[in-house]
Parts: C-alpha cells; sequence; structure tokens
C-alpha cells in the first residue's frame, strides 16, 4: 500500500470561493458583448482556464472575434476580478480550509497547490496562507488544462515523490478526472454525484480532518 505523503490542494472551490468574483467579472464582460451569461453558465466555466473560459463565453453568443481582441478581453476581465479580489478580507478562505492546513502540516505531510489559476500566488498571499505551500503550481507554469494531469504531475514532481503518494483535493469533475489520470488519490471536494469518480468525497475541509481522510483512502 502506498502511503500518503502529500496533500496537493486545488485553490478556487477547496480553499476559497473566487467563483463568484470570476462571474461577476464574466458578466460585466458578457454584458458589454450583448452575451447572456448566467449563474447556471458560470459552473461550466469552475476549474477551466482564463483563455477557455472566454472560448465558451463567445461560442454561446455565436461570436468570432481576433486572437487580438481576444487578449483585450482576457485582460479587461482579469483586471475587474482582481479589482474584487483586492477588496476580499483575509478571512475569506472556506470553513474549516485554514485549520486544515494546519492539522496536516501538524501530521507532517507536505503540501503543494495545483490551480489553474494565473492569480493563484496573489489569492494565497491575500488568504495569508502563501507560505503554508512548499510548491505552488499554477496557470502560469501549466501548458495543458484539467484533465490534463499535468497541473499535479509538476506538483508531485516538484515535491519528488510519486504520485500515488499524494491525495489531490479538487471541487471540479475536470480536475478529479486529471488527478485520476495522474495516479493520485483524487477526493472530491463537494457534490458526491458531480464528483462520483473520486476515491473520496467530502463537503468541504471543515467537515473532515487530514488523519481522518487518510484513514478513508487506505480502505
Ligand atoms: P485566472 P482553480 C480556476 O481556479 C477557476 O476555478 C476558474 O474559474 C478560472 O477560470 C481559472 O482558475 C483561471 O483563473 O483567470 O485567475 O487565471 O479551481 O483551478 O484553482
Ligand atoms: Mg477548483
Amino acid at each position: 500500500m502506498a502511503t500518503i505523503k502529500a496533500f496537493i490542494f486545488d485553490l478556487d472551490g477547496v480553499i476559497v470561493d473566487t467563483a463568484k468574483y470570476h462571474f461577476k467579472a464574466w458578466q460585466r464582460l458578457a454584458k458589454e458583448l450583448d452575451i447572456h451569461f448566467d449563474e447556471q453558465d458560470n459552473e461550466q466555466l469552475k476549474g477551466v482556464s482564463r483563455k477557455e473560459s472566454l472560448e465558451k463565453i463567445l461560442g454561446w453568443g455565436n461570436k468570432t472575434i481576433s486572437q487580438e481582441e481576444k487578449e483585450t478581453l482576457m485582460h479587461r476581465k482579469n483586471e475587474w476580478y482582481l479589482e474584487y479580489v483586492d477588496q476580499m478580507p483575509a478571512d475569506e478562505a472556506l470553513p474549516g480550509a485554514k485549520e486544515f492546513l494546519q492539522a496536516a502540516k501538524d501530521l507532517n505531510l507536505r503540501i503543494a497547490l495545483g490551480s489553474a489559476s494565473k492569480n493563484a500566488v496573489k489569492i494565497l498571499d491575500k488568504l495569508q496562507i502563501k507560505d503554508q505551500f512548499e510548491a505552488i503550481i499554477d496557470g502560469n507554469k501549466t501548458t495543458k488544462s484539467k484533465p490534463s494531469p499535468q497541473v499535479f504531475l509538476l506538483g508531485s514532481d516538484a515535491l519528488n515523490l510519486d504520485p500515488a503518494d499524494c491525495v489531490v483535493f479538487e471541487d471540479s469533475v475536470a480536475g478529479v478526472e486529471a488527478a485520476i489520470k495522474g495516479d493520485f488519490k483524487a477526493v472530491g471536494v463537494g457534490d458526491a454525484k458531480t464528483l462520483e469518480k473520486a476515491h473520496l468525497i467530502i463537503e468541504g475541509l471543515g467537515d473532515t480532518t487530514p488523519a481522518q481522510v487518510i484513514n478513508q483512502l487506505n480502505f
């Protein structure tokens, strides 16, 4: 049996919920483009990169634009998103997330981040938890989006560990798929039905402890 030596966390939806800020910023952009975009549409953008999110929105509105225009729109959306994030208080981490990280440290588990976001470091800084992460793999370091396992494989590489010795915590279907493809242990954070492929499903980091997760995965 593999020994669990590290936890690799997705950011948005696991440690913090910035989906609402992504939503507000994408909605503002969609409105300018005269494209309908609601909260249900936003669900399909969770865990998806900025570039792919824009492609999806343009597709829903049947709009074709140049690469240069796409760059401008992505930049605008990100400026708005960062304005919202800047106003986010340090206690906006999801319930129990900070305590879970500390409890994992106390068990001598190693900790890495595996996020699609190019703003991950800024957000971790804002939440005052950046120092808890030994390795940070974000959207600036990856070339392939989830469900490619690349982001998590770069994480286990940075820790010099086998994927089988690492647990990935993910809230998106694509992320759970990525973890399984990469041969990691996958913990789905959120809805049991949506994330049914995960080895274990928890409601949130506040509903369990690192020791419980390890015990449950070992059965
Ligand atoms: P950015 P995660 C993802 O973060 C978000 O879930 C997704 O909605 C967002 O589009 C993506 O990051 C890229 O974010 O525009 O900040 O680079 O869940 O992988 O931590
Ligand atoms: Mg996520």
